[in-house]
C-alpha cells in the first residue's frame, strides 16, 4: 500500500560490512532505478533441517542506491506499486531469478531452487502465469526449481480464476508457498483451498518464541496443522541460537534467517555455496557443522563449543508441551 510520507527505512551496507542503521528516505525515483538495474534480487539461503543442505534461496529485492547504500523493500516497494510498476518489477525479478538458476547450474549447484515473492493480484492475471511458465521453459529450467511465494498486503479474494491458475502452476511442477503465514491477510482459510507445497511462517511468530512458552506452543500447533494437510513448514527469521533450537525441536522442515545465512548478491552467493560444500566435507564451517550436529544428534566437530544433542532438544520440546 502506498505511503504519503517519507518512510523510515532500514539500510545496511555491503555483506559483511557495518551493522544496520536507519536513514530517512524522501521521494525516490524507483522508475529510474528499475531502468538502470539498481534494484536487484539478493538471495537468502533456506536450509532443510533434516540434512542441513541448502535447498533453495529466496530472492529479496535490494536497491543498490548510489548514495544511500543498500535499501530494503520497505524503502521502495510501496512506491513501485503506487507508480503502477508492480508487474514490470516482478517480471524483472523473475528474469533475475531464472538467470540465478543458470549461474547456479554452471557453478555445480543445480540442486538449489529459487523462491520469488509474487503478489496475489499477479496470480489472478493469467498472462503473468503463462509468462512465468514460458520464461522458465525458455531458460531451460524445470519448474520444480521455481518456488512461487504468494504474498499479499490486502485480503485475498478467492475466485475460480485464481484457483485455476494455482492449479495450472502446480500441474506444471512449480512449487507453491503461502508467505508470511500467521500475520496480516494470510488467513487460515487459505490452507483449506490453495494447492500449497509450503507454508512460510512469518518471522514475527518465531521471534521471542524461545522465551515465550505460549508463543512456542502456538508455533508447535501450526507446524502440526500444516503437516496434517500434507504441506511442509518453513520458518523465517531464525536469527538466534535459541530460534534454531526451537525450530529443530518442533520438527520444522526448512529454516531461513541471518543466523544461517544472510541475503547476498549472486556474485557472493555462488562462492558462499561452494565454500559451504567444501567446509561440509572438511568439517570447517562452524555454523553449518553445528546445524548438522543438532539435526543428527552427532557430537559437534568443535569440542570447545558445547552443543545439546538431539535428545536434549526433544526434551526442550517437551518443556513446551507439558508446561
Ligand atoms: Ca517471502
Amino acid at each position: 500500500m502506498a505511503t504519503t510520507h517519507a518512510p523510515t527505512v532500514t539500510c545496511t551496507g555491503p555483506v559483511g560490512a557495518t551493522p544496520p542503521h536507519h536513514l530517512a528516505v524522501g521521494r525516490t525515483d524507483v522508475r529510474g532505478a528499475l531502468a538502470r538495474g539498481e534494484i536487484e534480487p539478493w538471495f537468502q539461503p533456506e536450509f532443510h533441517l533434516t540434512d542441513g543442505k541448502v535447498v533453495a534461496v529466496e530472492a529479496l529485492a535490494r536497491w543498490v542506491h548510489p548514495t544511500l547504500g543498500i535499501l530494503r523493500p520497505d524503502a521502495f516497494l510501496a512506491q513501485i506499486v503506487k507508480e503502477g510498476l508492480g508487474v514490470a518489477f516482478t517480471r524483472q525479478i523473475l528474469a533475475s531469478c531464472l538467470a540465478c538458476l543458470s549461474t547456479l547450474d554452471r557453478a555445480g549447484h543445480g540442486e538449489v531452487a529459487v523462491a520469488m515473492n509474487v503478489p496475489w493480484d499477479w496470480i489472478v492475471d493469467r498472462k503473468n502465469v503463462d509468462e512465468l511458465i514460458r520464461l522458465t521453459a525458455e531458460a531451460g529450467h524445470h519448474p520444480s526449481r521455481v518456488i512461487v511465494e504468494i504474498v499479499e498486503s490486502a485480503p485475498l479474494v478467492r475466485n475460480a480464476h485464481s484457483l485455476r491458475h494455482l492449479n495450472v502452476l502446480r500441474a506444471h511442477g512449480f512449487v507453491l508457498a503461502l508467505d508470511d503465514f500467521g500475520t496480516g491477510y494470510s488467513a487460515l482459510e487459505h490452507l483449506r483451498y490453495m494447492p500449497l507445497n509450503y507454508i512460510k511462517i512469518d518471522r514475527s511468530l518465531v521471534e521471542r518464541c524461545s522465551n515465550d512458552k505460549r508463543g512456542a506452543r502456538l508455533l508447535e500447533g501450526i507446524v502440526t496443522m500444516v503437516h496434517g494437510i500434507g504441506a511442509a513448514v518453513t520458518v523465517e527469521g531464525v536469527s538466534r541460537e535459541e530460534d534454531l533450537d526451537l525450530v529443530l525441536a518442533l520438527h520444522v522442515d526448512l529454516a531461513q534467517g541471518n543466523l544461517l545465512g544472510e541475503a547476498m548478491p549472486i556474485d557472493a552467493l555462488v562462492p558462499w555455496l561452494s565454500r559451504l560444500r567444501t567446509d561440509r566435507h572438511h568439517g570447517g564451517h562452524r555454523m553449518h557443522q553445528e546445524l548438522l550436529s543438532a539435526m543428527t544428534g552427532d557430537q559437534p566437530l568443535h569440542p570447545t563449543h558445547a552443543h545439546p544433542s538431539r535428545r536434549d532438544r526433544v526434551g526442550f520440546a517437551s518443556d513446551f508441551s507439558h508446561s
